[in-house]
């Protein structure tokens, strides 16, 4: 079973700002958890950032025929990407949504997720915890 993990535009520079609604710890403490979640399941895995819709893009053709399951928090892109909503719907991976933040109790234009139109599961305001979650929900479909 192998995962693909995917994070969009400046979750990279997670902990450096706005630790109220994102926390204090760094992406690298994010890819931690996420590689610990995995290796406690078993679960072979990759961790891919841009901050390109394009790229980001790429990545979900890239996985067709690679990867069993997909993790995503397209950050951003959440709110207006039909592109990445497409590539997702186009290689019909079975995808899980993720948002650190719980975007339905922020501004307005967060509460629509066009991505939540091709996920399977969409887990928001659990803060890094909800990567873990989403892999281990994948990890059970997928077993
Ligand atoms: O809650 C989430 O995980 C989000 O996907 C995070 C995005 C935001 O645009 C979504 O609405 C919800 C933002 C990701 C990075 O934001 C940072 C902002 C300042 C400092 C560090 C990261």
């Amino acid at each position: 079973m192998k995962i693909l993990i995917i994070n969009g535009p400046n979750l990279n520079m997670l902990g450096l700002r706005e630790p109220e609604i994102y926390g204090k710890q760094s992406y690298s403490s994010l890819c931690e958890l996420i590689d610990e979640s995995c290796r406690e399941l078993g679960v072979e895995h990759e961790i891919f950032q841009s901050n390109h819709e394009g790229v980001i893009v790429d990545k979900i053709q890239d996985a067709y025929g690679k990867f069993d399951g997909i993790v995503i928090n397209p950050a951003a892109y959440t709110h207006t990407s039909v592109a990445i909503l497409d590539a997702l719907k186009a290689v019909s991976i079975p995808t899980v949504e993720v948002h650190i933040s719980d975007i339905n109790s922020r501004d307005e234009f967060r509460k629509h997720s066009y991505i939540s139109l091709a996920a399977i599961k969409t887990v928001m305001g659990l803060g890094f915890n909800g990567y873990k979650i989403a892999i281990e929900h994948l990890y059970e479909l997928l077993k």
